[in-house]
Parts: C-alpha cells; structure tokens; sequence
C-alpha cells in the first residue's frame, strides 16, 4: 500500500514537481473522516449510513416524482471543482440531464474567473492559440499567482518554467496588491489598488497606443474598430490611473513599454481582477492588449502541443470574429439572467431555488462541489439549501453543504480508479499558458485498495445507474472534442441494461482522440511520455477570410466610459478596507481542511493586514478582530504582512461553517461568503456578484488577549 507520494525526476514535463495536495493524497484515502459509505439525513438532521444501491433507487424515485409533477426544469445540477476532476462525472452527468429534458446545469465557472470565457466571445478567438512560456518574451501577471496556484499562464512546473524562461532574457510584469511569488519573481512589480484593473488595463493600452508601440501590421490586418478603443481609453490618462489605482504614471509607462517591447508575450487574469467587479471587461482588455502587440502565434509558428488525448482545433492565423457572450438559449426566472459563454449564473441559482412559481428548481445534485463554503452570499445559499425538496452531493466527507443534503452519496477517491491526463489538456482554451506546453500524456492504473468493508461507488455511476431506474437512454459526450457540437459526432449510446466497465467509460470518453486509450496505456502507463506527434505549425488563413479581432466592442466600450466617470475613491471614508480573495499554498479551496499536515501552518483563514494598518487598529498577529461588510460580519484572526499595500485585507474563501453554526475562528477559520451580497453590485451578465475588493471595516475585538504577538 503507497503511503508516500514523491515526484519523478525523470518525467520529462513535471521534473519532480509535486503539490502539497498532491503529496498529501495517500493519507486522504485513510483519513478517519473519510466516508466508507452513502449518507441519508433523517428528519432530526443527523445522518444514517445507507446502501449505495438503496440511496441511488430512492433518489432516482424522488426526481422521478419530482420531475412528474414540476417537469424536468426543476431538477438542477451543479458541478465543483472536483466534479469536473475526474472528466466521466460531469460528461455523463450531462447526458443524464439532457436525457431527463433540463438544462439548468450550472460549474464554478461563473463564481470564478467568467470573463475567461466571455471576453474570447466578445474579442474573436485566434486559432493559432497564444504562445507558450518557453517561446514568448514577455509576460504580464494580474491578480494571479501560479507558482503556487498553478491557475495557468506559466504552465506546468511554474516555478522552474519561468526560472528557464529568464535565463534566456525573459521578462515579467506583475499586478497584484499583494507581493505574491510571482511578484517577487517580476521585473515590473505593480502594487495596485485591488478593484482597479479597468483603469490600470486601460492605462497601459492607451500608453502602447500614445508611444505607438503597438503592432501597426497586425492591427490594420486583423482588427476591427481600434479606433473605438482609442477614443475609450483616451479618459484613462497617467493622473486618472495613479488616482484610482494608486500605480505612477513612471511605473505604468516602464510597465507599458516593457510588455510592448516583447515579439511574442502573454497576459494572464486571474480570480482577483474577475471577482472584483468587471470580470467580462478586465479579461476583454487582456485579450486586447495582446491584440494591439501583435503577441499571438503567427503564420509559421510551431504549434507546442498539437493535441494527445484532445483535439486542438486548426491552427490558423485568424479568428471566425465575435460569437454572442450571452442572450442566447435558455433565460433564467430571476434578474434578467440567462446563458452565457461561461454557462449559466451560479450565483442566481438560489434564487432560483428561492422564487415561487413554474419552474422553481427543487432538486439540486452538487458533484464534488460545496455551495455552502463557496457561493457568494453565504446567508442567501443556506436559506436555498434548505428550501430544496432533494440535495444530494457527492462527496468523500462531510461537508457543510453535505450536513444540509438529503444524500451524500461516497465515492472513490483518484488513485483507487484509472485517469489519464485528459483535464490538463482541456484547460488549454482558457488563456495564454494553459494546458500542456507538450504533447505529454499519462495513464495512472489504480494504486490503492478501496479500504476493506467500504461501499463506495465512482461518482458517474450515480448517474448512469439513475438513468437505468428511469428507463433513460443516454447519449454520453466523449471529452476528448473542446467543442461538443463537433463530439456530437463521436456520442455514444450505450446499452443500458448493464453499467459500462471502466475500459468501456473510459473509450467512450477518448472517443476520437488524437491518440487513442490503447496506445497512451500501451506508452505511458508508469510514466508520463511526450508523445511523437506530427509537428504542426500556424498556416496563414485565406485571403477572403472575414473574421477580425474586434477592439471596440459597443457593451464593453459603454462599461469603459462608466469606470472612466467613476470617483477614484468609490465610497470615502465609509469601509476602510478591501477585502481581496487569496489562495493559501497548503490548503485548496474548502476540501480537507483537517488533514493535520495541511493545518501545520494555520488550520483556519488568517486575516492578513499590512503593519502600519495593524498598528492603527491597536492589533497584532494572531489576535481576533471583526471584519464587517455591508452585507455581515466575521471574525478574524489577524496575521501581520509587509507584503500586502495597506488598506487591504487578504483572507482565503472556504472556511468557516454554515450560518448559526458555532464556529472557532482559529479552527475552522471564517466564511468570506458571508461577507458578500449577491444582490447589489453583481454582473448583468454572468450574474458573478462583488467577491473581492470588497469594502469592509475591521475592529479589534476587546478583551480577546489570546494573540501571539
Ligand atoms: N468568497 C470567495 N468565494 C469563492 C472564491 C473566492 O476566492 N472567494 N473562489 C471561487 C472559486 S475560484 C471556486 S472554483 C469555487 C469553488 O467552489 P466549489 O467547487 O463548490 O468548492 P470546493 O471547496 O472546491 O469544493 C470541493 C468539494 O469537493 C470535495 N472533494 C474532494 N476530493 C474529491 C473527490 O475526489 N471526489 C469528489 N466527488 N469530491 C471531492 C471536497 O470535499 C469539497 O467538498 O469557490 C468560489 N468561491
Ligand atoms: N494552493 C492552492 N491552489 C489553488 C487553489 C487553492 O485553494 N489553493 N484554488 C484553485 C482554484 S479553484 C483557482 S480558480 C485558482 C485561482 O488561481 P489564482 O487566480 O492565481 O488565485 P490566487 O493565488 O488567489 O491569485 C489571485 C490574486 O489576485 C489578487 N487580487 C485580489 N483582488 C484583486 C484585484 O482586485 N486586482 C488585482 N490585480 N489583484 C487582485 C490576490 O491578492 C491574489 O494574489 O487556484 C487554484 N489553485
Ligand atoms: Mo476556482
């Protein structure tokens, strides 16, 4: 039986790179909270161990039910960060909705980094893709941090990746009102005001523009309405940017000049800027500013991963142009929301559970998700948890949300069922940087035991075995097409009166791949391989081709002028302070907090302020404080930083309990989403309410006394 993990020196992607997660997965098979088996919640709220079989026949009776007499609309699905881990979940997950007739499916994609998805609709995707780090010069970092979230930009093994890149002159900007990792590793390091990166983005766009150091070429030739965007950042002069985001116009010209100077470069947004209020816009700016520079692969560029277990489109030096980012397909009941390129609003999914009338959700599946500590507005989710007739989640422990969920169904955990590198791949459309810089793919056998006397299931059987109770045909999606109209054509039916063995599963979710199931597990079954694939370079696009870049976008110029008439100061005196979303390196999101060595450093979410703001408010590491929005109140625990500009406070999400539960702020740490409202300041589009700079007042808590000093 494994008990540790440890890198391989020797692969020829990763070179010995480990995650704390990642090391820490042998001891979470054992984990004593783990679950060896399915819960059901008995009317006092306590939970009952139940047969995996008896749970899933009596909740494929109550959708049935429920289906019957509120149709099919009212039973929604929900799939985290997990659910979208291991590919067979959410991709047969999907065909069991689509074959019970609702789309209200819903990811974390909208409560994360939606202008990802929204802003490449809205600016035109380039088929040649962005460069990757090791063919690029350039670099701009804002509000992300990969060396240690691995969020994409500086690929795999970021940390040595970007060491290699600047011994061949390679140079990085960042912007992030704290000094991550990746700050101290910048040539250009912007401590900007958090919530200001319109402003900021605009700045360096109309600075590239004014010293025309953008690519007059490329622009003429593959962009539309740039003088639109001209005369929108025209308002965002030197002044106007060193008022609203505290950077000098010194710092945004070097800044400007430097990523301008590049030949091939890339940006990357992370989940600061798109939760800070203008996630569509800010990535909308990205995209453009590496538009004007002319940074995207160009006709004769080599293709770094042509594709192993996905299909990369055709590598063209062009875009088809703009698709709607929204108003299309199906509209929700509540605030004017609807479909987006980011899916459907999950932060307007308790109101859809909330408001009365045809087509109310009433069941809810939350696959390997945990609303309760990851929604906006905590206060709001509880009261939608409990007002739902079936929530069943799936997960391997007991979860805040799962404490509300008629059904916790228990599942295999990664490393007792076969995955191959699939997802790494699938990631690539979501910017500059994403994905496998190689053709590289793995397939890992199963290497632990499912513990003795457990009955646990893997999590698509859920929904495979749900389908066969209803006398549902599914139509199962292969996850090996990015686009799904084009996997359409590789959709397989299975026959369902049996359950597919896993090499059945997992060949339906290669279907059509580049390289097929038999070969990466004949190649690359006990080590990761580079894959010899045909070397694919950027062709030019033909000459009538009509698809253009588009620069000035009418909503997302409109929105330019809104910030442009904004004070630099939106609400003076009022809320002292900006709360800004981090990642912690030892722990992810809300998922085993009580792994002792995940809690070696803080078992709970500090409250991290700069000195000098400490020394105003009288506190000292460790000591409590409150931390009030406009919305509620948490308590904090206080740990002093110099890496943070004063002002904001910097507190990780998914910790805490659920509303009127007792909670330990130095043990079970704070909800964050308490603190946000997802009704007053959200997006008309993507629905993402206010989730960092959010303005709070901090006060010493009195007579606590117990800090560390
Ligand atoms: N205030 C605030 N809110 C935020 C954020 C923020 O920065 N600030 N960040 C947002 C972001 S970026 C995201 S992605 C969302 C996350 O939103 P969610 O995905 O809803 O939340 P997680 O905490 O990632 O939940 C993961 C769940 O998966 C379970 N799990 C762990 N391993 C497995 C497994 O192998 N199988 C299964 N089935 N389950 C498993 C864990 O126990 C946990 O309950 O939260 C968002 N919410
Ligand atoms: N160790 C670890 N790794 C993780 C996770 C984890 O919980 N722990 N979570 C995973 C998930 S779900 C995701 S989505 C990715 C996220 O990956 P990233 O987006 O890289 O997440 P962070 O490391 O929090 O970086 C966000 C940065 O934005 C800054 N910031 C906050 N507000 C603003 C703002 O208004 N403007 C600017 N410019 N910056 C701002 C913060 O200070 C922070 O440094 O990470 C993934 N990886
Ligand atoms: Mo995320």
């Amino acid at each position: 039986m494994p008990s540790k993990v440890y890198g391989d020196k020797d692969d020829p992607l990763y070179f010995g790179y480990t995650c704390i997660k990642g090391r820490e997965f042998p001891a979470m098979h054992l984990a004593p909270e783990r679950l060896l088996a399915s819960q059901k919640r008995r009317p006092d709220g306590a939970h009952d161990a139940i047969a995996s079989d008896l749970a899933i026949s009596e909740i494929a009776d109550r959708v049935s039910h429920i289906v019957a007499q509120h149709g099919p609309r009212s039973v929604a699905m929900y799939i985290g960060t997990n659910g979208a881990c291991d590919v067979r979940t959410a991709q047969v997950g999907m065909a069991w909705m689509a074959a019970l007739g609702s789309r209200m499916i819903f990811t974390s994609i909208t409560i994360d980094q939606p202008g990802k998805m929204t802003a490449p609709a809205l600016h035109g995707t380039w088929l040649a893709g962005a460069p990757t780090l090791a063919h690029a010069d350039v670099w701009m970092l804002i509000g992300t941090n990969p060396i240690i979230s691995m969020n994409g930009g500086l690929q795999v093994n970021p940390a040595r990746a970007l060491k290699k890149a600047k011994e061949r002159g390679f140079k990085l900007i960042v912007a992030d009102p704290r000094r991550t990792e990746c700050a101290r590793e910048a040539d250009v390091y912007l401590q900007c005001k958090p919530g200001q990166d319109v402003p900021l983005l605009a700045g360096l766009i109309r600075v590239i523009i004014e010293e025309e150091l953008y690519d007059k070429a490329f622009v003429a030739r593959e962009t539309a309405n740039f003088q639109r965007l001209i005369e929108a950042v025209a308002p965002y002069t030197a002044e106007f940017v060193a008022a609203h985001t505290g950077i000098s116009s010194a710092d945004l010209e070097s800044a400007a000049r430097l990523y301008a100077s590049g030949r091939r470069g890339g940006v990357n947004l992370g989940t600061g800027p798109n939760m800070a209020g203008r996630a569509n816009l800010v990535e909308y700016l990205g995209k453009s500013l590496m538009t004007i520079c002319g940074h995207w692969l160009q006709e004769g560029d080599e293709i770094g991963n042509p594709g192993v277990l996905i299909n990369r489109g055709p590598a063209i030096a062009g875009t088809p142009g703009p698709v709607p980012a929204w108003g299309f397909g199906m509209p929700l009941r509540v605030k004017d929301l609807g479909e987006t390129a980011a899916g459907l609003p999950t932060a307007a999914l308790p109101d859809e559970i909330l408001t009365e009338g045809e087509g109310k959700i009433r069941a809810l599946f939350v696959l390997g998700g945990n609303p309760m500590l990851a929604w906006p507005d905590q206060i709001k989710t509880h009261a939608a948890m409990k007002a739902l007739d079936l929530l069943v989640c799936i997960d391997p422990v007991m979860t805040a949300t799962g404490e509300l969920s008629h059904y916790v169904i228990a599942p295999t955990l990664p490393l007792e069922t076969g995955q191959p590198t699939i997802v790494q791949e699938m990631v690539q459309g979501a910017g500059s940087g994403w994905g496998y810089p190689v053709p590289y793919g793995r397939w890992a056998d199963p290497i632990m035991p499912v513990p003795a006397g457990a009955d646990l299931i893997d999590d698509w059987h859920l929904f495979y075995r749900i389908a066969q109770a209803q006398k549902l045909q599914l139509n199962i999606l292969p996850a090996s097409y990015l686009n799904p109209m084009l996997g359409r054509d590789y959709a397989v039916s299975p026959d369902m009166s049996r359950v597919p063995s896993d090499d059945e599963i997992w060949r339906i979710m290669l279907n059509g791949s580049p390289v097929s199931l038999s070969e990466l597990r004949a190649k690359a079954s006990d080590r990761g391989v580079i894959f010899d694939r045909p070397i694919m370079r950027v062709e030019a696009r033909p000459e009538d081709w009509t698809g253009r870049l588009e620069l000035g976008d009418l909503t997302m110029m409109a929105e330019l002028a809104l910030v442009a008439a904004e004070p630099a100061e939106p609400s003076p005196g009022d809320f002292a302070f900006r709360l800004v979303s981090r990642r912690l390196n030892d722990m992810h999101n809300s998922s085993w907090h009580f792994s002792p060595k995940q809690r070696r450093r803080w078992g709970y979410n500090p409250a991290f302020i700069h000195p000098d703001d400490a020394m105003r408010l009288s506190v000292k590491t460790g000591d409590l404080v409150e931390i009030r929005s406009r919305r509620a109140a948490i308590t904090g625990v206080i740990e002093v930083t110099n890496d943070l500009r004063p002002g904001v406070v910097s507190m990780a999400h998914g910790f805490g309990k659920n509303p009127g539960e007792h909670e330990d702020p130095r043990s079970n740490g704070a909800s964050t989403g308490r603190l946000i409202s997802a009704d007053v300041d959200y997006d008309p589009y993507t629905g993402i309410p206010r989730m960092s700079a959010i303005p709070v007042n901090i006060r010493r808590i009195e007579g606590d006394g117990a800090g560390k000093g």
